[in-house]
């Protein structure tokens, strides 16, 4: 086990404090993981390299020390503390060495650009008193992190790390959150200061947004027949999810949920009817997305406007300015604290629909109940495709066929997930069965790649998913393809002792590439994997456990075992193949 520096006795004289303010000449490694304690930070995600030991230094000398897990590929790393800032709503912290330690993290980094996510990455550099002269993995790292971070720059001086470490936090808390970037020269990590430099400012609290762009939304929801809400990520990392329900609750809003914000309304709730989404994007008169771009999952944000019909009214609100959408025509728009978005909305809608009355019927005094139009016909259109989309489901859920379906898995595994499981899917087609058909019961407890797609993600994900949740269920969900990636940090989970139920939906192929090539083309090339490849007993070399399912009725007991175990399990199951995901967007 590689977690010695858990262990108190090994702290060693130099301690540091939570704010690093003591005058005693301290490296700046030291100085940095004081100032990241100071916003919060309890766990470092690295891989070692010598430009960043300083950094190890000052974790596990600190009082009490930081804990320091360390994986098997850079990009683990930095996708542990996405998942962390994520789950946690506190930043995530990455370490990475010089050179390739940082260009192997950038696609994680990307991502946390992606979802918004408050990470940030500390590295190493080379040194600045041979800057030029070639010294090994020598390469101005902000030049490649500036288009993919909020902010990517490096600290020359050791009086100046924690000052700019503690800056780099405020910057990635702030809405909207993203991944900061910093890396410190040779000199600057290595040298010694006696003073902590000025301390970084607190992450400025989002201004509520501006009650005459609220207003102008809860007017369009006044006079619209058929709404729909949908809510994003942003409303889990804002901390909105509260008052998001309370809204749609009070103004009686069909709700379509993504992301993060997946079980804001729990599964089976009157208003959440993501399961009717084709029918409510194709039918709503107004659509109002809350924290989530209108990116490809959201047709780019067109909705209806078929069959001659006008297409439907679009409200756009984000976390920040910026994060409005500008390529549509938006009806409304508002941008700032969503909990303060969602408390104003509840209040203005019913002062512009008039006085609340008993029974809602328009023309009557009634009129001015919230959501009195579209609870006579549209909400109940809307249950109905719902409820015939999950009766649809039924079969192929229970589905006895041999080669396993797919959605077997998930007929499964829901029945045996808890309300508090964290589920997690990394993959193609497999991964999208599930965003379909696992709802969750509790919003923050779903991570996807988000819209940046990028295989991969998976174990760390679940590394950081189990520690930030220890008393949870987690469930990984693997396509074949998507285990490659990351497979190997099941060696992580096993060191760090961090148990997590694996289970790989192994259709021998990369499926969701496969299938759309075979519709173009009429044939496929790189698609194809290993059939009945045992990732299985790559855990278990690697000291875990693991079995290969091959059947059905094999699925259920399998899944008990591995949730009984307590030791990272992956559960094999091979499926059909020839099933394909029935896709309507290519998101092109
Ligand atoms: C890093 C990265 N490389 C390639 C892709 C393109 N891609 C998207 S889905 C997919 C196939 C995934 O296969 P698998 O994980 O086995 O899931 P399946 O579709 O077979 O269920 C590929 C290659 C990607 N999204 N990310
Ligand atoms: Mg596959």
């Amino acid at each position: 086990m590689t977690e010695g520096n858990q262990d108190p006795g090994r702290a060693g004289a130099a301690q540091a404090t939570r704010d690093g303010s003591e005058d005693a000449p301290r490296h700046g490694g030291a100085r940095a993981v004081a100032a990241a304690r100071a916003h919060d930070v309890a766990t470092m995600f690295t891989l070692s390299g010598g430009h960043v030991f300083p950094l190890y230094d000052g974790a596990v000398k600190a009082d009490p020390p930081m804990r320091l897990v360390d994986v098997r590929h850079e990009q683990t790393a930095v996708f542990a503390a996405e998942a962390t800032a994520r789950l946690t709503r506190r930043p995530g912290l990455a370490v990475l060495t010089a050179g390739p330690g940082v260009t192997n993290g950038i696609s994680a980094i990307t991502t946390a650009h992606f979802n918004g996510s408050a990470v940030v990455v500390l590295a190493g550099r080379a040194p600045d008193y041979r800057w030029g002269s070639g010294s090994l993995q020598e390469i101005d790292h902000p030049l490649l992190l500036a288009p993919v971070t909020k902010r990517a720059w490096t600290e020359h001086r050791a009086d100046q790390v924690a000052a700019a470490v503690s800056e780099a936090f405020s910057i990635a808390a702030a809405a909207h959150r993203g991944p900061v970037f910093v890396d410190f020269s040779l000199e600057a990590l290595f040298g010694e200061a006696a003073d902590a430099g000025p301390a970084g400012p607190v992450p400025p609290a989002a201004p509520a947004p501006d009650p005459a762009d609220v207003d102008a939304i809860a007017g369009l929801l006044a006079g619209a027949g058929r709404p729909v809400l949908v809510l994003g990520s942003d409303v889990w990392l804002g901390a909105a999810e509260t008052a998001a329900r309370a809204a749609a609750e009070e103004l009686s809003l069909p709700v379509i949920t993504n992301g993060q914000a997946r079980g804001v309304l729990p599964a089976g709730h009157d208003l959440l009817v993501t399961r009717a989404r084709a029918v409510a994007f194709r039918e709503a008169d107004l659509v109002v997305v809350v924290g989530t771009p209108l990116d490809f999952r959201l047709g780019y944000g067109e909705f209806g406007g078929q069959d001659g019909a006008p297409p439907a009214q679009v409200v756009h609100v984000a976390d920040a300015p910026d994060q409005i959408a500008s390529h549509r025509p938006l009806a409304a728009s508002a941008a700032g604290d969503l909990v303060a978005f969602f408390t104003a909305l509840a209040g203005a809608v019913p002062r512009r629909t008039g006085p609340r009355g008993a029974d809602g019927a328009a023309g009557s005094p009634g009129a001015g109940r919230p959501g009195a139009a579209w609870r006579k016909s549209w909400l109940p259109r809307l249950q109905a495709a719902r409820a015939e989309a999950m009766a649809a489901d039924g079969a192929l859920l229970a589905s006895g066929a041999d080669p396993v379906h797919p959605l077997r898995i998930y007929g499964e595994l829901a029945r045996l997930l808890d309300e508090d499981a964290v589920v997690i899917g990394d993959g193609g087609d497999f991964v999208s069965y599930a965003g379909k058909y696992l709802e969750p019961r509790r919003p923050g407890g779903w991570l996807d790649p988000g819209p940046y797609g990028c295989l991969g993600t998976g174990l760390g994900y679940a590394i950081a998913a189990r520690i930030a949740r220890p008393s949870a269920q987690v469930v990984l969900l693997l396509g074949d393809g998507a285990a490659g990636f990351s497979l190997m940090d099941a060696d992580t989970l096993v060191r760090h002792r961090l148990p997590v139920v694996m289970i790989c939906g192994n259709n021998g192929a990369w499926g969701l590439e496969k299938h759309p090539m075979q519709a173009l083309y009429g044939y496929d090339v790189a698609a194809d994997l290993q059939p009945r490849c045992r990732y299985d007993e790559v855990v278990q070399a690697l000291g875990g456990a693991g079995e290969i399912v091959t059947r059905p009725d094999g699925i259920a007991p399998a899944l008990r075992r591995a949730f009984a175990s307590g030791v990272p399990y992956l559960v094999n199951v091979i499926t059909d193949p020839a099933i394909a995901y029935p896709r309507s967007t290519t998101g092109i």
